[in-house]
């Protein structure tokens, strides 16, 4: 590939088909099949420290293709050992070794051959390949030994090795055929004798054991022990019950949504506990981050506390997975791949404890080949993808809804949907067409069908070259959705198809442009490209599903679980109508013309996370990781098989089943609706809840219940009877002031229930005798219990206060003057009830009111006036006078006659002066007439000049004057 064309596939991958499936090739016959399934037995040597193997072949047949050459088939062996080498059968046996052994040797002691002949040219097992061609793989060190150990392998106690089994010698050059029909072993190794007791009785995983190993049933001899053969010593009854451990943030911890899950899982047998990222137990963990940490605390504590599930709760924001590089060249772009396509993220990391992710230490995780990762897991882990407390809770509702259903036969309705992924001979590759088909098909025929399931059918049945399967329905977005929304629900979606971060698609070969029979597929060049491309479900359909029915979904694509996307494909179908759903957080990678479980592939993934979930009587995520092991125990192993391993993911509850209900409803216990803080001796409404041991309402519970309390007395103690499990809003109260109380609610048959804690908290009465002021707060004030509470006395205008009393014990010392008239009064530590009563008393001022000579003033001298009244004044001058001036204050505001003082709230004063009048008296000489200040007025007699002199009349002068004017005849 040169280096334009390499650019233009790194930007092609950025679009659109950037992200579709890459495939391998290989080659598959159909035969019939002699159903011979002996392999292999076992024998012990005396000797401890070796045990002998017996590998043996199967039935087999030559068939000649036609082009001359030779295609080997073999029952329950697989094809493609090697990639573009011969196509000889292979297979990999587990063989148990004693628990924590060290493998020494594996030798070949015997083989029984038997020569086939010359001329024989085998088919090559296909290339690798992908959407821009074979990919170069380093196979040159790879071989066809008739035996070669793989690696040894841990899975809790179960300690293993790999042995890949190839029953042919086949010599290219002259055509040399041998069938090995059978090999025998010598496996030596270095016994430990240090095994802790603890490991020995671990038994979590033991039904992955059965049927793994090929010498299972010498597991005693080796030094397994049977763990039936141990007394359960348990006093509880729970401390051999296998542990579920959620593993969330505080966030969802803290908020409650996880309560009644717990119940539920509890109720199935497990001990549920619950760690949270941000914990010491994490956080002092070594490690170089966050996912090293996690691990080794799952590492420190898997089998001490019997933990069988881990259940994440988070998004990859706040619980990372770890990222890997199973193709240890492809760190960067350097090959013209993405670097983001193979770095993929995984929770498997945290399922396999045994192995050393980053063994050659380079921070690069997984690598195939340089990493001594571990195929098989020691706990199985699941996901729900998210950060807050309202999605988890649904989720959380949903798989619970999921697990207790029990009506109908919806669980056992498979919808199978098929897409086509690549058609025969595309681009002249010479690849066999992939039909999703194919792979529906065979998980009917092989479980489903046999195992009572009901299916509808939905296969590619557009474009030049649909798919040859019949089917209820064509393949397309609006069958999809109709059906899956109204058929009355599917217990397991599944489908085989191209997929993105937010859609899978349907590959339709649209038109044959230039008539060369080939199908071209180029997604940069439209002249070139015959293909059409369209989603069959998408995140925009999640909302508009089966919510009453929530499917476990198998999506067979690429990319659907990209987790960097939270609302990628697979989380939104989780967050809005499935029960769990396991999918690609990247490009996963199948084999072109897949029609066969043996080979290794994503389809071979689905194909036995299904049959196990379907038929075996395993949970969800038993069932998929048993498929992982499956398939990374075929042989061809390579870096896309672990890429296959870490790219799919569950998302939902691992344990998940969907099998009956261990037992029927019963009542269980009693929840309370939640209790605030409540006043002493006040009614207050109480709601409770009857609870089946699932955590679901037991509407069949209609009696009553006994109520107590922790402190104090409640009354009544015996509730009214419940209707449908629901006792609402009745009225107790409690009669004696304590923090942290509870009610607890006990049927006749001593099931129970306890409330949240809550106060019942002390009162403050407040009161304020008569009028003139007021206290805030009023009324009977609740005061939470050891708080102290601040009361404002505030007087009326006009008044003041005259006296605080709390429990009638007068307090003015004690209060707070906030100088404006009103005060403070603070109660400490308030743990009992008390009163608090103001007094008041008007307030008043005085007004000095002083009269000069002359003239009065009233009221006057010192006048006492009710604080906030008005006060009026009269000046009145006395005859002869008149107002001279008026001050107030001593402050001059003119000879006014009146005045008030309005709103009076300080003392004043208010001085009146007068002055004497001035008479002008006009007499003329001989006149009786004459004026008093301008008045007209008359003389008894005129004004004389006698002997020089001006005389006149007495008396009206001295009236006139304001005196009188008297005879006195004695003297
Ligand atoms: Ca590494
Ligand atoms: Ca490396
Ligand atoms: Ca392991
Ligand atoms: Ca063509």
């Amino acid at each position: 590939m040169n280096e334009r064309k390499k650019n233009v596939m790194t930007n092609m991958r950025k679009k659109l088909f950037a992200n579709v499936m890459i495939f391998f090739l290989i080659i598959f016959v159909c035969l019939s099949s002699f159903n011979l399934k002996v392999f292999a037995s076992t024998n012990l040597y005396s000797s401890t420290n070796s045990i002998l193997i017996n590998l043996k072949s199967n039935s087999y047949k030559l068939i000649k293709t036609d082009t001359g050459k030779v295609k080997i088939e073999m029952d329950d062996f697989s094809n493609g050992v090697i990639p573009n080498k011969p196509a000889l059968p292979g297979k990999v046996f587990n063989v148990l070794l004693p628990p924590l052994s060290t493998l020494k040797s594996v030798e070949i002691i015997n083989e029984t051959k038997e020569d086939l002949g010359y001329g024989y040219r085998v088919v090559e097992t296909p290339p690798l390949i992908s959407d821009s061609g074979p990919l170069s793989f380093d196979n040159e060190n790879e071989d066809f030994s008739v035996v070669k150990t793989l690696e040894t392998s841990d899975m809790r106690k179960w300690h293993f090795v790999r042995i890949r089994f190839v029953p042919f010698e086949y010599t290219e050059y002259n055509g040399h055929l041998v069938l090995v029909k059978d090999v025998t072993l010598k496996i030596t190794f270095d016994k430990n004798n240090q095994v802790p007791e603890s490991l020995l009785k671990d038994d979590v995983l033991d039904n992955f054991a059965k049927g793994m190993f090929i010498n299972y049933d010498s597991a005693k001899e080796l030094g397994y022990v049977n763990p039936a053969s141990y007394s359960k010593t348990s006093t509880t009854g729970t401390s051999n019950q296998p542990t579920y451990l959620i593993l969330t943030t505080s966030t969802i911890q803290t908020s409650h949504v996880l309560d009644d899950f717990i119940r539920l899982k509890s109720a199935f047998g497990f001990n549920v506990s619950v760690v949270t990222v941000d914990s010491n137990d994490i956080q002092n963990q070594k490690g170089r981050d966050l996912p090293e940490k996690i691990r080794n605390y799952l590492k420190s504590v898997y089998i001490a506390n019997n933990i069988k599930y881990v259940l994440i709760i988070g998004s990859i924001n706040t619980i990372p997975m770890r990222y890997c590089y199973p193709n240890p060249t492809y760190h960067d772009n350097s090959n013209g791949f993405d670097p983001e396509q193979h770095k993929i993220p995984t929770d498997y990391y945290y399922a396999d404890l045994t192995g050393d992710w980053d063994s050659d230490n380079d921070g690069y995780f997984g690598e195939y080949g340089q990493d001594n990762i571990d195929l098989t897991p020691d706990v199985i882990v699941g996901r729900i993808p998210f950060d807050d407390a309202l999605t988890v809770s649904n989720v959380l509702s949903r798989i619970k809804q999921y697990i207790l259903d029990t009506t109908g036969s919806w669980k056992k309705k498979a919808l199978l949907l098929g897409a086509i992924t690549n058609y025969k001979n595309e681009n002249s590759t010479g690849w066999d067409k992939t039909d999703g088909a194919a792979i529906m098909e065979a998980m009917w025929n092989d479980f489903l069908k046999p195992n009572g399931y009901t299916r509808t059918t939905m296969y590619e049945k557009e474009g030049l070259s649909p798919s040859t399967y019949t089917c209820d329905y064509p393949l397309n977005e609006d069958n999809v959705v109709t059906h899956w929304k109204n058929d009355g629900g599917y217990g397991i979606v599944a489908w085989y198809a191209h997929g993105l971060q937010n859609v899978a698609l349907r590959q339709i070969w649209e038109q044959d442009k230039n008539n060369d029979g080939v199908p071209q597929r180029d997604d940069e060049n439209p002249d070139i490209n015959e293909m059409k491309w369209l989603p069959f479900i998408s995140v925009n359909d999640a909302k508009n599903l089966d919510t009453n029915h929530p499917s476990v979904v198998f999506s067979g694509s690429c990319l659907n679980s990209y987790p960097e996307n939270l609302n990628n494909l697979s989380a939104s179908l989780l967050k809005y109508s499935c029960a769990s759903v396991i999918g690609s957080t990247r490009e996963s990678w199948g084999s072109a013309g897949w029609n066969s479980p043996d080979y290794s592939s994503n389809a071979t993934i689905e194909y036995y996370t299904l049959k196990h979930y379907a038929s075996d009587n395993m949970s969800l995520g038993d069932a998929f990781f048993k498929a992982k092991v499956d398939n990374a125990n075929l042989p061809g192993t390579e870096w896309k098989t672990l890429a296959n391993t870490y790219d799919f993911n569950l998302y939902g509850d691992p344990s998940l089943t969907s099998g009956q209900l261990l037992s029927p409803p019963v009542l269980d216990h009693f929840d309370f609706s939640v209790i605030r803080n409540q006043p002493v001796n006040t009614p207050f409404e109480i709601t409770i809840t009857a609870k089946d041991q699932y955590g679901n309402t037991y509407t069949g519970f209609n009696s009553s219940v006994t109520l107590s309390v922790n402190k104090g007395t409640i009354s009544p103690t015996v509730t009214s009877n419940f209707v449908n499990g629901v006792l609402s809003n009745f009225k107790v109260s409690i009669s004696d002031i304590n923090p942290d109380v509870t009610i607890t609610a006990t049927s006749q048959d001593g099931k129970s229930g306890t409330s949240n804690s809550f106060n019942v908290n002390p009162v403050i009465t407040t009161s304020s005798a008569g009028q003139g002021g007021s206290v805030s707060p009023s009324g009977n004030v609740m005061v939470d219990y050891g708080d102290s509470a601040t009361f404002i006395i505030t007087p009326d205008k006009g008044y003041k206060v005259s006296d605080v009393k709390v429990d009638g014990v007068s307090v003015m010392s004690n209060l707070i003057d906030n100088n404006d008239g009103s005060y403070t009064y603070i109660f400490n530590s308030v743990t009992s009830c008390h009163t608090i009563e103001a007094n008041f008393a008007g307030n008043t001022c005085t007004i000095t009111a002083l009269a000069g000579q002359g003239g009065t003033i009233t009221p006057s001298g010192t006048v006492v006036v009710n604080a906030g009244t008005n006060q009026t004044f009269t000046i009145t001058p006395n005859p002869g006078y008149h107002i001279d001036d008026v001050k107030v204050d001593g402050v001059s505001i003119g000879a006014v006659s009146t005045y008030t003082f309005e709103d009076v709230v300080v003392n004043h004063t208010i001085e009146a002066s007068f002055e004497r009048e001035q008479i002008v008296i006009v007499l003329q000489v001989g006149q009786t007439s004459f004026t008093v200040n301008g008045s007209p007025n008359t003389l008894d007699s005129p004004p004389i000049i006698k002997n020089g002199r001006t005389l006149l009349p007495i008396r009206p002068v001295v009236e006139a004057l304001g005196g009188t004017v008297s005879w006195d005849g004695t003297e």
